[in-house]
């Protein structure tokens, strides 16, 4: 069976397992606690030399970037497929992906909150305040380009989920634990609304994972 390092609310984790479960595909939860900083002990970082989660093991492979994972899972696994079947449809998923997977989430990153709190002495109101600058900054954006969609159903692209939800859904689920205002973007609201009917998206959920922990 697969082996996926992951980390409850970790977002790239919460990304890999959404994408795995629309595939319906087994894995075993292996927990890095990222609140003990476990990813930079010697151990993990002989899996992973960066000392990032996810990482993604199977008998032959060892795999970390969760894009590079997602694109693995989609060649793979290409049912059912989380990228459209034309070009466009691909540029336009990926880009949506992108826009979170590379603008948003890396700057709001663990490591790099702990180097404002830790190494610039920035306190926690300011700390907020960095992250719900860039996540709105990325939203308002996202929400844009969503609402222009005249073809969109209950996803980021068309009728089905994409990788683009995949990032998506993470995402929101951070811009609420750092207090972001959501109010001005309704379709994002509205698209996780939908997901969180949908039972891959709910057993992909930081709250109902192994290492989550109990109140
Ligand atoms: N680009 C990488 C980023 C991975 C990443 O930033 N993982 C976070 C959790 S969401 C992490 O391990 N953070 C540990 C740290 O910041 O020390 C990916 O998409 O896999």
């Amino acid at each position: 069976m697969m082996k996926l390092y992951g980390y409850f609310r970790s977002g790239t984790s919460h990304r890999t397992r959404i994408a795995m479960n629309l595939k319906q595909l087994d894995y075993e939860s292996i927990s890095i606690n990222l609140a003990q900083d476990e990813q930079l002990q010697s151990t993990f970082k002989a899996i992973n030399p960066q000392g990032l989660v996810p990482v993604l093991e199977t008998k032959d492979l060892v795999m970390f970037q969760s894009p590079a994972i997602l694109e693995w899972l989609e060649e793979t696994y290409p049912q059912p497929p989380l990228l459209p079947n034309d070009r466009a449809g691909r540029v336009r998923v990926r880009a949506l992906s992108a826009m979170i997977g590379c603008d948003i989430h890396p700057i709001n990153n663990r490591r790099i909150l702990q180097y404002l709190r830790n190494e610039l002495n920035v306190d926690e109101s300011q700390v907020m305040t960095w992250c719900q600058r860039w996540i709105s900054d990325g939203f308002a954006a996202l929400e844009f380009l969503l609402d222009e969609d005249k073809h969109r159903g209950d996803f980021c692209y068309g009728n089905q989920p994409t990788l683009a939800d995949c990032y998506l859904i993470p995402q929101v689920y951070s811009a609420r634990r750092f207090k972001v205002d959501l109010s001005p973007y309704p379709n994002i609201v509205a698209i996780d609304k939908h997901c969180q009917t949908l039972p891959a998206f709910i057993e992909a959920a930081p709250e109902n994972q192994p290492d989550t922990p109990t109140p």
